[in-house]
């Protein structure tokens, strides 16, 4: 099979990402960069051309059989605080089930892939992120994965771990599957334990319900703003690609949670 060029993967007439000089790059910087300061959330709708999802979101699906199965409640911080309750908000935890297809089973000559590794893209997000440095991951798990949801799987309540997540829907559920978020909820200083407490209690209210479509490449700044995924419902299931990127050379995930995904690799 001949490899798409990276121009018939992304839509390059919609964003020019390979001509940073042109009004066209800027403009599109000066709008994303508005949006992650007030929203903390911005999407390149359309950014993976419509005919390559298919086949990106079947390659991804087709692993599922070797995928590891995440299946345990997580609490909304990751590490439980034993000065505080057990029923405080901050211990909290929130169902959170799913396949994840691990960056060693992507192939090399996979698009999404080719997306990743484009180094146009990375410098563009340095720029948007306002990074002097800006490295991909070089985690054998987690530097690039997927996550698949099927029919009552949810990725629960919690802020992210790392600064900023970058997504791409490649296929949407029937139902269900909605990617909620409460912007800017915290701060570095302040926990705001209350808000976090309301948005549980009533997201409605006080979460916002991201739009997303599939093949939208999606930039979140996940580690202020408390997020989840509702459970999917419906035969079809929800696939989004997450690529992992830090402002530090050479980062890989703690080799203890790397322990706890292997437990769900199929035996
Ligand atoms: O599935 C998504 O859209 C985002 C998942 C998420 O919040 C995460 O991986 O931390
Ligand atoms: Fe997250």
């Amino acid at each position: 099979m001949v490899e798409p060029r990276i121009a018939e993967i992304i839509d390059l007439d919609r964003y020019p990402l390979d001509q940073p000089a042109s009004d066209g790059y800027r403009s599109l910087m000066t709008d994303e960069q508005a949006a992650l300061r007030d929203r903390a959330l911005f999407s390149l709708g359309g950014f993976v051309r419509p005919e390559m999802i298919a086949p990106m979101a079947r390659e991804i699906e087709d692993l599922v059989p070797v995928a590891v199965r995440y299946d345990k409640p997580r609490i909304t911080y990751f590490d439980a605080d034993s000065a505080l309750p057990p029923d405080h908000v901050h211990n909290q935890a929130h169902p959170c089930r799913y396949h994840q297809v691990l960056n060693y089973q992507i192939g090399n000559d996979s698009p999404l892939r080719r997306i990743f590794n484009w180094q146009p893209l990375a410098e563009f997000l340095r720029q948007l992120c306002g990074y002097q440095t800006f490295y991909r991951s070089e985690c054998p798990h987690l530097a690039l994965s997927a996550k698949i949801a099927g029919e009552g799987d949810t990725d629960g309540w919690h802020f992210d771990t790392n600064d900023v997540v970058f997504s791409l829907l490649l296929q949407a559920p029937e139902a269900g599957g909605s990617f909620e978020y409460a912007p800017h909820l915290r701060t570095r200083e302040d926990e705001r334990y209350h808000a976090v407490a309301d948005v549980i209690a009533d997201p409605g209210t006080h979460a916002i319900e991201a739009p997303l479509s599939i093949g939208d490449l999606t930039v979140f700044f996940g580690d202020l703003s408390f997020h989840r995924v509702t459970p999917v419902k419906g035969h079809r299931r929800r696939v989004v690609a997450l690529f992992c990127y830090d402002h530090r050379p050479g980062t890989v995930f703690s080799a203890s949670y790397i322990r706890t995904l292997q437990k769900g690799l199929p035996h």
